[in-house]
């Protein structure tokens, strides 16, 4: 150790520790809306910091900030500008203001979307608010570097990995570690032996809940203890460390960062006794829960008290030499945040002048001019003015002259709406990829056929596109409950794992969490892998990373990280309560951001993971589950052919009436329309194949235009995805105007299915359910012309 780097130490979690104090005092003054700080943990982190090498990941939590400035990911001025909010992102790098402050992320990706070379930078994934979180993306972050390691030969050079050397490093609070997340994570890392370094902040705390209710044992070391790894079997390296014992901590974090990245086996360390100097939050003070004795021991093993006690007692500096450290700390900090404050206010000033002259000069036209002008006075007097300021006065001089008309009108209401513009661009932009490789740029390629084109069952369609897929891309791997040694329970990939080894085709533990985790983590270095859920009914227990972490990911990087994860998945139609289900609205109301896509058959569900595989974006598939051994003609172009995302097929032209529907029901709003047919009733048939993004044509329209009545199948509950795709074609395709009859849905009931073929029938529209609703609505139209059914 020597004098320079300890005492850099120092400043650098001094300098940590009054950002944390300062930003307080910014919400307490209204500068901010909200701050959470990492005082009470600076120093494990500048241990954790020193071994954190180019090409690692960090998934961790809000506390993080000293280990993101010790890596250099973080400047003060920065980590105040996220506390403001700053929407540009060259001030704000880790969200452009979209998350509140301690969500930390470094930019993965270019301007136009590509991958920066992660194997030359110090990385860390973009944080998330829900607690432990962060642990199910780690495994995936971990998984990567073995998969690298295991497929060197094959991936070659890439932007992401030197032999699969780099170690995933995960942090959380002691508390958060009593969600089932953690525990899944800890337990998939120890089976699958992967490089991630697990630190556990511990200050007994979680929010005002203690240890005690949080934690069998206290201590969740001592609780994870079976997990250490023995001689003769493989599991963590577990170390123990207090908080503020600067030389333990280096020594420790040594120690784990050699073991995960030479050997590939996780670590876990546990840091106790550390603090909470403010509290939890900005939103309460903690001497509300914490006892006397309490506050009286955090005082005293603060650690960067702690921190200075050593370096004195030591020998490295004495106390005139640290207070000169603190007091160019103290200069540092306080103008970071005088620039910060200023870089983020600035902008808005001027958006503000721009307003308010242009408001004047409607003043000077207008017959309201004094009310007008007040308006300017309001706004003028405003002395840390938000947008909100200046969106509320241009609509009050708008309304004020509501029904005139002048030339300074129509300059406001222009600059109103190229406000509006550059306003969706800051708060709304960046929901799916802009890149060259966003889905709209993928080309269709239809199917081919010949006369030697064979039938076979689903499952074979599939089999034969993993197949040419894995052969073709090698950062492609699957994995997934039953996924490997049988090629998954309707064996869409039978005999892949044979052909293209266990790293590349694998079975997993039950546990969707970490499956879709795996995916992620995998994902955002540069890999392409397919997690499958083993049916759309256990979905939900990965839908909690779906929803929060992977389908925010590009929004609230701003486009600064993207994980092109494709989750696989079977639903819709089988037996029973947890086998049959099709909650497609709470799905696709969950996972905006990412794309849904519920093919009729395998031909389709084929070539649409052909699009998504040649795209940069995350996509969930729903096959259908009674269709694997269904028969369907496999194309001659396996693997080149894709069928693109947001184009509706027609399957069955028609006069009368519109079906929409997608996935199993099709086939029953076919066979329906067959004897519909027979009495005389035309049904078009419409495939809306995706549901995000959803017909993005306006093709259904057309044919309503034509039909001049609408009617959604569906086997989600009454107003789930069938209402979506009402307000898709109301709002957004103006169906309305060419309505002879009112639009219908036609759904599952509000129960799951029940068991059995009866269950079934009596759960879910039936051949003759569609009949009779199409029957009833010609009946509405066309009394005349149309009985009743009965
Ligand atoms: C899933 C979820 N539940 C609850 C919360 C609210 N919450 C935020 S932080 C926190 C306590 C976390 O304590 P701990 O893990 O010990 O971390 P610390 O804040 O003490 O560093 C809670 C309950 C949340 N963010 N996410």
């Amino acid at each position: 150790m020597n004098k320079e780097e300890i005492l850099n130490d120092y400043r650098i979690a001094y300098q940590s520790r009054l950002a944390s104090l300062l930003g307080r005092k910014e919400v307490l003054t209204g500068k901010a809306k909200f701050g959470i700080f990492g005082d009470g943990k600076e120093l494990p982190q500048i241990a954790m910091a020193k071994y954190f090498k180019k090409g690692d990941f960090r998934s961790g939590y809000y506390r993080d900030q000293t280990f993101m400035m010790a890596s250099e990911l973080l400047t003060v001025q920065a980590f105040f500008a996220q506390l403001y909010a700053h929407t540009d992102i060259e001030a704000e790098p880790a969200s452009a203001g979209r998350m509140m402050n301690g969500h930390f992320g470094t930019r993965l990706l270019d301007e136009q979307g590509n991958w920066l070379q992660s194997k030359h930078t110090k990385n860390s994934s973009s944080d998330i608010s829900p607690t432990a979180a962060q642990m199910v993306r780690l495994v995936g972050l971990a998984l990567a570097s073995k998969y690298y390691r295991a497929n060197k030969d094959l991936i070659g050079e890439n932007n992401f990995s030197e032999n699969g050397n780099e170690v995933a490093w995960g942090t959380i609070g002691n508390a958060s570690s009593s969600e089932g997340h953690f525990f899944e994570a800890i337990n998939a890392g120890g089976v699958l032996q992967i490089p991630m370094v697990v630190s556990v902040w511990d200050d007994q705390f979680g929010i005002s809940v203690p240890a005690k209710y949080q934690t069998t044992k206290e201590s969740i070391s001592e609780i994870l203890a079976g997990f250490q790894r023995t001689a003769e079997k493989p599991g963590y390296e577990i170390f123990v460390v207090n908080g503020w014992d600067y030389p333990s901590l280096l020594a420790t974090y040594e120690k784990a960062s050699k073991i995960a990245r030479e050997e590939h086996v996780p670590c876990l360390i546990h840091v106790k006794e550390l603090t909470q100097p403010q509290g939890h939050s900005t939103s309460g003070s903690h001497e509300r829960y914490k006892s006397k004795e309490r506050l009286e021991w955090e005082t005293e093993n603060d650690c960067m008290l702690k921190f200075r006690e050593w370096i004195q007692v030591e020998g490295y500096a004495n106390a005139s030499e640290l207070a000169q450290i603190e007091d160019e700390a103290k200069i540092h900090v306080n103008v970071s945040r005088k620039n910060a404050w200023e870089a983020y206010l600035n902008p808005i000033k001027s958006e503000l002048e721009t307003a308010k002259q242009l408001i004047e000069n409607l003043a000077a036209e207008s017959t309201q001019s004094n009310a007008i002008s007040s308006i300017v006075e309001n706004l003028a007097s405003i002395g840390e003015p938000i947008r909100k300021d200046i969106a509320l006065a241009i609509n009050q001089a708008l309304k004020l002259t509501y029904g005139t008309q002048s030339n300074s009108r129509t300059e406001l209401v222009n600059f109103k709406q190229s406000y509006l513009n550059s306003n969706f661009e800051r708060y709304s932009s960046n929901l799916y990829s802009n890149s060259e490789l966003g889905i709209q740029h993928i080309p269709e390629i239809k199917a081919q056929y010949s006369e030697n084109s064979k039938l076979v069952d689903g499952r074979e369609l599939l089999v034969a596109y993993f197949d040419s897929l894995l052969e073709k891309d090698p950062r492609v791997f699957a994995f997934g409950e039953d996924l490997g040694k049988i090629g998954d329970v309707n064996q869409g990939f039978a005999g892949l794992q044979d052909k293209y080894g266990e790293s590349r085709v694998s079975d997993t533990g039950i546990r969707e969490l970490t499956i879709i985790g795996q995916g992620l983590g995998a994902a955002l270095r540069g890999l392409r892998p397919i997690a499958e859920i083993q049916y759309l009914d256990y979905l939900l227990y990965g839908l909690q990373p779906l929803s929060d972490d992977l389908a925010t990911l590009q929004y609230r990087t701003k486009g600064g990280q993207k994980a092109p994860l494709i989750v696989r998945t079977r639903g819709h139609r089988l037996e029973g309560i947890w086998h049959s289900g099709s909650p497609i609205g709470m799905i696709i109301n969950a996972i905006r951001g990412m794309y849904v896509c519920v093919p009729r058959n395998m031909t389709q569900a084929a070539g649409m993971y052909n699009t998504l595989m040649q795209a940069d974006e995350p996509a969930l598939v729903i096959e259908c589950l009674n269709g694997y051994r269904l028969k369907e003609m496999l194309p001659d172009n396996m693997g080149s052919y894709s069928v693109p995302l947001g184009k509706i097929e027609v399957l069955q032209e028609g006069i009368d009436l519109t079906i929409v529907s997608y996935g199993s029901t099709l086939r029953i709003v076919q066979d329906a329309a067959k004897q519909l047919e027979e009495i005389g009733i035309s049904c078009e048939i419409i495939d809306a194949q995706t549901l995000i993004p959803f017909d993005i044509h306006h093709q259904i329209a057309v044919s309503v235009q034509k039909t001049n009545k609408l009617l959604i199948v569906d086997e989600d509950v009454p107003g789930g995805a069938s209402a979506f795709i009402l307000q898709q074609l109301i709002e957004k395709q103006d169906l309305w105007k060419h309505l002879d009859a009112k639009p219908e849905t036609l759904t599952a009931k509000e129960h799951r299915p029940a068991y059995g073929t009866d269950g079934d029938y009596y759960s879910k529209p039936s051949i003759e359910d569609v009949f009779e609703k199409v029957i009833s609505m010609m009946n509405e139209y066309n009394p005349a012309a149309f009985a009743p059914f009965i």
